[in-house]
């Protein structure tokens, strides 16, 4: 039977437009679900959108829009920017859509009628923008110890979970299950802010906020838009609809993919929630870190506005889907934090893929042209040690890459890996001299090995690329003529068909004059300000 995998990222707020660091989470869980259908896994990929809550209401009273209206052009601007960044998801949530609210209703009373969820009344500290209730002591010099601003006491009837029940069974799932949250300082994080200080019920109903999922059986009550939110994982899959089939299919999940900001909620509350509804644990929960722009998590700072393009929506149309994934995928070693600039940017297109994958393809190409016409020649007696060399480092590359994002999701060590690939076939143009072998006639066996390698790089580096840079892969593998491009077919050299001629490919990345850029966006940026 096929293995299943299903992934998530976080369903985003649309509050605001959809930014460089939303799309940072989702391409990453784009490129690790098509790097598993290439395993030959049977995927199932949903992100979306986090639609309730008082900061959503604020926002379309703002636009001067009904709420409703506000979210259908907030939703259909998301699209358009995973249309553009080539995300291929399988399900995209609404928390407004029907069967959603539904099912959270279902899972709110079910959590009732189990004991777990008891009406008392809540008084307590709440940050208004994020939605959250803290303890006093979990606050920082007072304020919101996620985004330092001032909290508000509250005081209301409410219903409250049991989260209090569930320290131990967290504490012994974290020991019991070291992959189940990633990277483990985040473990330690957990236990030493959260749980070893004890657990509190958590008020999980809102009487002031109506811009949410009433409670059936007590309309004035509106649950918590973490309730709501977490519930998407589930009822995305029909979870408390009449068609549970895929539930049954892809759940567990393989791994929730978030920022590091919102692990409370998936390692503590979303585990003790499904402990409650007695449904299996995704199997992990992976934190990253925060891509900053200036030292800041938000694209929005005025430091970053007036010397960054942080745009995807000018990014992508200007460089390609291709050169923005790289450098989200790329730059940031999995789980840390790290800085995006333009300038930075600009230069991985050129040294990476202008030079590196784009002059590899190129070279190769041309040559094959000028010297066989652009077919595919065979290959002979490979055993020269720098082709014996080339032959084990590209199998270690392939076994590398996979290991990268199956023990740890590391899309960047994966496509490093990748990469290795591309720079070991342009050294061996370099020492081979193809263009020296096509001159003397006796050598015409060797060019013919030697061009053959060469493909075969790009072959298998090609197919290994498609999981993060869609676009140009595809073209590559287009003009090869790879048909199916599993897994399985990369550990081994000599897979093309040899006679067949190549098509022909324009240059897949133009390099760029990295001032010039600099100087242009900078000019796009002050006109939009
Ligand atoms: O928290 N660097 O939604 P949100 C890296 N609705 N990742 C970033 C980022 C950055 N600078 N900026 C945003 C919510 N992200 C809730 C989630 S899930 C049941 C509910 C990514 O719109 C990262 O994945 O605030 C982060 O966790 C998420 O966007 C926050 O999105």
């Amino acid at each position: 039977m096929t293995e299943k995998f299903y992934i998530t990222t976080p369903i985003y707020y649309p509050s605001r437009k959809f930014t460089l660091g939303n799309c940072y989470t989702t391409v990453i869980c784009d490129s690790i679900a098509r790097f598993n259908k290439i395993l030959g896994k049977d995927v199932f990929f949903m992100t979306g959108t986090d639609e309730h809550g008082q900061k959503i209401a604020q926002s379309a009273k703002a636009a001067s829009k009904s709420e409703m209206e506000y979210l259908d052009e907030m939703i259909a601007d998301a699209k358009e920017l995973w249309k553009m960044l080539k995300i291929d998801y399988d399900k995209f949530i609404r928390t407004t859509d029907d069967y959603h609210v539904k099912a959270v209703q279902k899972i709110f009373r079910e959590l009732y009628d189990k004991g777990y969820i008891y009406k008392s009344t809540y008084k307590g500290k709440y940050c208004v923008p994020c939605e959250s209730f803290w303890t006093e002591s979990q606050l920082v010099d007072g304020k919101c110890p996620d985004c330092h601003r001032d909290v508000i006491d509250q005081e209301e009837e409410a219903y409250f979970f049991k989260l209090s029940a569930f320290g131990d069974r967290l504490l012994e799932l974290y020991k019991n299950e070291p992959d189940f949250l990633k990277p483990q300082s985040r473990v330690n994080e957990m236990v030493t802010n959260f749980i070893k200080p004890g657990l509190s019920d958590l008020c999980v109903t809102r009487t002031s906020v109506k811009w949410g999922v009433p409670v059936d059986f007590d309309p004035k009550h509106t649950i918590y838009v973490w309730i709501d939110a977490l519930s998407n994982y589930i009822t995305g899959l029909g979870y408390g609809s009449d068609d549970d089939s895929n539930f049954k299919k892809y759940w567990p999940a393989d791994v929730h993919i978030i920022g590091k900001e919102i692990v409370r909620f998936h390692a503590i509350i979303w585990p003790a929630i499904l402990m409650a509804l007695d449904i299996p644990l995704p199997k992990r929960v992976f934190g990253h870190g925060w891509l900053l722009f200036g030292g800041d998590k938000l694209s929005k700072s005025k430091s970053v506005a007036s010397t960054e393009c942080v745009d995807p929506r000018i990014l992508v149309p200007r460089y390609s889907s291709d050169a923005v994934r790289y450098i989200l995928l790329r730059e940031i070693p999995f789980g840390s934090d790290g800085n995006y600039s333009t300038e930075l940017f600009l230069n991985y297109v050129n040294s990476d893929l202008a030079n590196n994958y784009g002059n590899l393809v190129s070279r190769t190409f041309s040559m094959l042209k000028k010297y066989r016409e652009s077919v595919i020649p065979n290959h002979y007696n490979s055993e020269e040690e720098i082709d014996v060399d080339l032959i084990n480092s590209v199998k270690k590359a392939v076994i590398d890459c996979k290991e990268y994002i199956e023990t740890n999701f590391d899309v960047s060590k994966a496509l490093a890996s990748v990469f290795e690939i591309f720079s070991k076939a342009n050294k061996y143009i370099e020492v081979t001299e193809p263009y020296r072998l096509a001159k003397d006639e006796t050598k015409s066996n060797r060019l013919d090995t030697v061009l053959r390698n060469l493909l075969e790089c790009i072959r298998i580096g090609t197919v290994l690329l498609s999981a993060f840079l869609p676009d140009c892969s595809k073209k590559v593998i287009d003009s090869l003529h790879i048909e199916k491009s599993l897994y399985e077919d990369l550990n081994e050299f000599y897979k093309l068909k040899t006679g067949e001629k190549v098509e022909e490919l324009g240059i897949l990345f133009p390099r760029l004059d990295v001032e010039k850029e600099l100087q242009e966006l900078a000019e796009i940026n002050s006109e939009k300000l």
